[in-house]
């Protein structure tokens, strides 16, 4: 039983008709703005609601340490997301960005900051419909304050916050299953410092191979493949928002980006974001790859305090073959000093793991779609990467 997400404009669990649903409709029926109250949900009385302005330089800070301490680990407990401050700037800022969406918590009299939620505006495509909607990330409660039923109590007044927008769906992804995913995508690994990995404690040796041949079957060219493989630039944001939106098109899910999202979403960022395009002699942008540099913490290890982890994030091809393209972000990622390459089994991704080594992760990443009934796809079918 879900006692908070049973009350929700979800699919149930047990929704027998889900197979059928097509591409899908609200669950809700269409709300209007005036339906929605103008005033936030109460809060315990020891709490307040406080929008973090991420935008000053202290309280990203804030926000950075409440996540840095307090954000996802692996079931294991052996690493924790470290979005780092330039990463929440760029994730949080997106053309469109709307103040009152990164909510936060406090103690009561404007104290520590002890709980976020966030959204941000994207125009969401689900099979043939385009969805004015939000990604809704960084729900984060203090480890002090868990199963204390917070969690919910941020739900809903995300939810107030974006309805007020006349906005009514959300796109979403958690490890947790709940009510109910539209897809579930598996992460896949790739060393690029294998030494290292394995002293993390984060991949092993494969039984009966040595360090020095596991080092040699890991190894990677010193450069692309891809003749005309370059950073992106400013002056490539038309055509490469063309070629995403034709390559993106054809898949069951994803987001539909404007110029403006592009730029910002794809043009490189030093520790954030990594873009490259192919350039044909005649100029003509071909194909584009992305990366996103995430690294965890290193929990309780005595040498080793950070994994640097890239993880694949937009890729297009119209000439090159994605294996190439995809194994020359494998290159960059470890020339720009990764230690660890993730990519989803999303688009044709899982087409190009054999072949560059990866190996399957544990756990799944689950897709909701909050206020949308529709048949659930198969990964292949998903093209949405959310931060
Ligand atoms: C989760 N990840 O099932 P039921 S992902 C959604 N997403 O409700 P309490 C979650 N719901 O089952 P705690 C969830 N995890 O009784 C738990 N829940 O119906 C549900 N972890 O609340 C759970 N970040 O406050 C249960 O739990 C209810 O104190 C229990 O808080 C949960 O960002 C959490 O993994 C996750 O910080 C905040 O454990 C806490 O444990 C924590 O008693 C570490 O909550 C960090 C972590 C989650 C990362 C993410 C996406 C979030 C999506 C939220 C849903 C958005 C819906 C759309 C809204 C906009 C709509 C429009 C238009
Ligand atoms: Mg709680």
């Amino acid at each position: 039983v879900h006692a908070f997400w049973d009350t929700q404009p979800v699919p149930r669990l047990d929704d027998a008709g889900l197979v059928d649903a097509g591409s899908g409709a609200p669950i809700d029926p269409l709300l209007k703005v005036s339906d929605i109250p103008a005033t936030p949900y109460a809060l315990l009385s020891q709490f307040e609601w406080s929008d973090v302005d991420v935008t000053d330089d202290a309280q990203l800070a804030e926000a950075y340490k409440l996540l840095n301490a307090n954000y996802v680990e692996d079931d294991d407990a052996m690493f924790r997301f470290d979005y780092s401050t330039d990463f929440l700037r760029w994730a949080l800022l997106p053309p469109g960005w709307r103040p009152e969406w990164h909510l936060g918590v406090r103690v009561a009299g404007g104290g520590k900051l002890v709980a976020l939620i966030t959204a941000i505006p994207a125009r969401v495509a689900v099979y043939t419909t385009g969805l004015p909607a939000v990604e809704i990330n960084f729900l984060c409660v203090h480890k002090k304050l868990r199963s204390k039923r917070l969690a919910p109590v941020l739900i809903k007044e995300i939810t107030r916050r974006v309805n007020r927008c006349n906005i009514w769906q959300a796109a979403y992804t958690a490890g947790v299953v709940l009510p109910s995913p539209v897809v579930r995508c598996q992460y896949w690994h790739r060393s690029l410092s294998p030494k290292m990995l394995i002293e993390m404690g984060f991949s092993r040796l494969p039984p009966r191979r040595t360090l020095s041949a596991h080092l040699r079957l890991n190894a990677l060219p010193a450069k692309p493949a891809t003749p005309g493989l370059r950073p992106m630039e400013d002056r490539d944001v038309a055509a490469v928002t063309v070629l995403l939106r034709d390559y993106l098109s054809t898949y069951d899910l994803g987001v539909v980006w404007d110029e403006d999202e592009v730029r910002h979403w794809l043009l490189p960022r030093k520790g954030v974001v990594y873009s490259y395009v192919v350039a044909a002699t005649d100029g003509t942008i071909t194909d584009v790859g992305s990366f996103y540099s995430l690294p965890s913490s290193v929990l309780r290890h005595p040498r080793y305090k950070t994994l640097e982890a890239a993880y694949s994030f937009y890729n297009a091809v119209t000439v090159t073959d994605l294996t190439v393209l995809m194994k020359d972000m494998l290159i960059m990622a470890h020339n720009e000093g990764f230690a660890l390459f993730n990519a989803l089994d999303l688009m044709q991704n899982a087409t190009t793991f054999a072949d560059l080594k990866f190996s399957i992760g544990d756990g799944c990443l689950n897709y909701y779609l909050y206020n949308w009934r529709c048949r659930p796809m198969a990964p292949e079918r998903n093209s949405l990467v959310l931060l």
